[in-house]
């Protein structure tokens, strides 16, 4: 028996920005100034196939990431401040770097340069974890002046609920002293730099920081900011692809909180950082073809519950990173990866209403309906179930004879290496050829549609 599915075109919801994907790295990454530069045409090229994104810099080691005016710095391990070309960055696994990495101004020059290969945006994390309001001014006045519109905001401190756990503040450390904290580095940046761009409070988790946090700088802040790990710690057996693909009641809190603060301050929230496990991700779980499914099926979840963007963390060969590699080796894209793809593909637009009729044992099969801002109607439809295939009768909501179908598909949830997106492997600088849609005919207004087991599809209306 197919399930029903109806679209509802007349009953738009919330809006998927233009630059709601995105990436997010450890600020040690600027260490290595040839990573994030307009040379790396490789990384570009993966970060072009996403379409419009942000960039944000941050995570743990933006509390032990030094600003060094001078492009000069020593190369070598022993030195505190050492430049290591090449070398495989983060993501961190929460515990305080061996080395501190500089940030050079040609680091930020590159970046720039980088940034405009892409068309994306920057998300930039402020050192006050380490650093004097001085030194922090500094760099920000110089990331401000190179960047220009690039800068989409800055932030101010990576995680500060988690300060006082992590040792980069005393064991008491509140909010009430990292609201002192923000405003002094804040007031500090803006004599240097009157129209730097805000965002914060770039939380861990939905604490009891954020409404305090927007209350208090909602005149400061162009949108909110927080983080999202759906699992962690690696080492907790009940970890698994299968915890991950199941509805998180967490991510309901979170996102609950989330709109009690846009109603109250107005403001749209952005998950800076975002993956499937924290520590570092999880092998077996973070690198499958279920980080696809899942990561693909939040972007629209947080779409749908108000959120406008997210950063997916990774860098190097980090388990969730959704692109593996360096600039020698080379870049590949991770199954996460083929997900914010299939997003892309989909592309901005409105979310419209569903009417979906499935049963109540089918959690792990979620639809959105979306118009794309060219008037395309769209949905993407997952099916996170190990076990069962699905059947859709869809009615778009409108007439269309036909329909085309992208298809996000492996062999096996755990599978690591072969995830495609319509048929196609994602290549070398993100080249991405697709095989022909499929397509289905529409009978009597409704077009029916299999979306088999550990799989999602994207449905364009036609
Ligand atoms: C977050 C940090 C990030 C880490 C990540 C992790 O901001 O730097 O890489 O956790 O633990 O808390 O994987």
């Amino acid at each position: 028996m197919p399930l029903h599915l109806t679209l509802r075109p007349d009953k738009p919801g919330n809006v998927i920005p233009e630059d709601f994907t995105g990436l997010s790295y450890e600020t040690a990454q600027l260490g290595d100034p040839g990573f994030f530069s307009p040379d790396n045409t490789q990384l570009a090229g993966f970060h072009r196939q996403l379409g419009g994104g942000v960039l944000r810099i941050g995570g743990n080691t933006s509390a032990y990431s030094v600003w060094t005016p001078s492009d000069e710095v020593a190369t070598g391990n022993e030195s505190p401040a050492a430049t290591v070309p090449n070398e495989a960055v983060g993501p961190d696994t929460g515990k305080a770097p061996e080395v501190r990495r500089p940030v050079t101004p040609l680091a930020i020059r590159n970046l720039r340069g980088f940034l405009d290969l892409t068309g994306w945006r920057l998300i930039y994390g402020l050192n006050i974890g380490g650093e004097s309001p001085e030194t922090v001014a500094d760099e920000a006045e110089y990331v401000m002046k190179t960047m220009g519109s690039k800068l989409a905001a800055f932030q101010l401190g990576n995680e500060p609920d988690l300060f006082a756990r992590n040792g980069v503040r005393k064991p008491n450390y509140n909010f009430a002293q990292f609201a002192a904290e923000w405003l002094r580095y804040h007031r500090v940046v803006r004599q240097r730099a009157p129209h730097a761009p805000f965002a914060g409070p770039d939380t861990a988790r939905d604490s009891e920081w954020l409404a305090p946090f927007s209350r208090r700088f909602k005149k400061d802040v162009l949108f909110l900011s927080q983080h999202y790990y759906a699992e962690g710690p690696p080492a907790d057996p009940t970890m698994t692809i299968e915890r991950l693909l199941r509805p998180d009641p967490r991510l309901d809190e979170a996102f609950a909180g989330m709109a009690r603060t846009r109603r109250d301050s107005g403001l749209p929230l952005r998950m800076t950082e975002a993956n499937s496990c924290y520590q570092g991700g999880k092998p077996g779980v973070s690198d499958t073809f279920a980080a696809a499914l899942w990561g693909a099926d939040l972007m629209y979840r947080l779409a749908a519950a108000g959120g406008v963007g997210i950063n997916f963390h990774g860098g190097g060969y980090g388990w969730y990173t959704p692109i593996a590699g360096t600039p020698k080796n080379g870049f590949l894209a991770r199954p996460l990866y083929y997900g914010m793809l299939l997003f892309a593909e989909a592309g901005a637009g409105t979310l419209v209403e569903t009417d979906f009729d499935k049963p109540a044992d089918a959690p792990l099969l979620t639809c959105y309906g979306l118009k794309s801002a060219a008037g395309a109607l769209k949905a993407a439809l997952f099916n996170k179930d190990a076990e069962r295939d699905a059947v859709l009768a869809i009615d778009p909501g409108r007439r269309a004879a036909s329909a085309s179908v992208l298809r996000l598909s492996a062999p096996r949830l755990d599978d690591t290496a072969d995830t495609t997106l319509s048929g196609a492997p994602v290549g070398a600088g993100g080249a991405w050829s697709p095989a022909a849609a499929e397509k289905i005919a529409a009978r009597d207004g409704t077009l029916t549609l299999h979306l088999p087991k550990a799989s999602a599809a994207l449905v364009t209306f036609g």
